[in-house]
């Protein structure tokens, strides 16, 4: 019953958002196809809200509509990628749409994360697909999730970050010492998938640094090092590489989705597990660390290395759900236009607002 009203709620929220999008971005046939998707999955969701709440063939048809709609929405990120792209190609690189976008895209797929959280839960805890492996798991919430034993990897079959990293360069990929905290094991309340998500990406942005900056060295690789420690507040996961770093110019384009969605990425048959996809692997995984209240940050030393952090939070009491809410100050953000800039320019000339200035 909750979710028969706050499903139907989330997305409201959401499709409100997408139609304050610029209209040269609205426009595009990619966006129109996933607003077209939530519609249909709002229509479909509102055909519940006057059925008898514990009707048998009610709760039955509900679990499979939610199937549905999980699977119909498999392919959001992707589409809006290219519906992102297909922008680009047509009015190029604009720093305000940028910024537009960058506040519309983490809230969606924040929402989005959340959406599929709720969804995976109903499905797991009432359809009949109990997890024999992991009997301690409620949905996909390990209520005693032991950290280091993630990073270790023990897990990571068929989508090792290691084999993945040997398959693609064909060298031996940099070994990952996991130190942690004295010996007691560290455990949190936690989504192993999103840990999963979030270290995979971190340890393939790491690997591949390490392996390019040391392609023709003879000395071998320099380890991929991860620590796990636990404070009062934090849980904390480092992982540090010496790949050579990222100058701090650089940093923020990382996270950047119009400026990380390159033109025609991996749409052919993925044999080969590409390294680089649609290059929003990092800041969809700051998402899901923020999403329960924590944060993913990279402390870089250009000529060095790059440490990545990703801040849990250790209480399972401080970790609620952080969900955007569509109101006056959102709709704010979508209606500033280009100001004059507030720093001084070295240029004697005003500021000229219609150029890019990522170079
Ligand atoms: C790099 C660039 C990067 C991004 C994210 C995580 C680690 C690293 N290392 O050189």
């Amino acid at each position: 019953m909750f979710l028969r009203k706050e499903l139907p709620v989330r997305l409201a929220n959401t499709m409100r958002e997408v139609n304050l999008l610029p209209d040269n971005l609205l426009s595009q046939p990619s966006i129109k196809l996933v607003q077209k998707w939530y519609m249909q999955s709002f229509v479909e969701l509102l055909g519940y809200e006057n059925r008898k709440p514990e009707d048998p063939q009610a709760l039955n048809d509900f679990l499979e509509l939610l199937i549905e709609i999980r699977n119909r929405h498999n392919d959001v990120v992707p589409t809006m990628a290219q519906g992102v792209i297909e922008y680009k190609e047509k009015f190029g690189f604009d720093p305000f749409i940028s910024s537009n976008i960058q506040y519309f895209l983490d809230r969606f797929y924040t929402n989005r994360i959340s959406f599929r959280m709720l969804i995976n839960q109903h499905t797991l805890l009432f359809g009949n697909d109990t997890n024999p492996a992991h009997p301690k798991h409620i949905g996909s919430i390990d209520p005693t999730c032991n950290v280091a034993e993630v990073v270790k990897g023990e897990d990571w079959s068929g989508a090792g970050c290691v084999s993945l990293c040997d398959s693609l360069y064909l060298i031996f990929s940099p070994c990952v010492p996991v130190k942690q905290d004295k010996d007691k094991s560290i455990q949190a309340v936690y989504v192993p998938s999103h840990l999963f998500h979030m270290l995979f990406e971190l340890f393939k942005n790491s690997m591949r640094a390490s392996v390019e900056l040391h392609e023709d060295s003879k000395e071998g690789l320099p380890p991929v090092k991860a620590k796990v420690t636990l404070g009062k507040e934090d849980l904390s996961i480092k992982i540090s590489d010496r790949g050579g770093g990222v100058p701090l110019r650089k940093i923020d384009r990382l996270f950047n989705y119009m400026y990380s969605t390159a033109p025609t990425p991996s749409l052919e048959p993925s044999s080969t597990v590409p390294l680089a996809g649609f290059g929003y692997g990092l800041p969809i995984s700051r998402l899901y660390a923020r999403y329960f209240q924590g944060d993913l940050k990279l402390y870089s030393m250009e000529g060095v290395g790059t440490d990545a952090v990703i801040y849990l939070k250790a209480l399972s009491s401080e970790s609620f759900e952080r969900l955007p809410v569509f109101n006056k100050s959102a709709w704010r953000h979508y209606q500033t236009s280009p100001e004059a800039d507030d720093w001084s320019n070295p240029s004697k000339e005003p500021r000229d607002t219609s150029k890019s200035n990522y170079k």
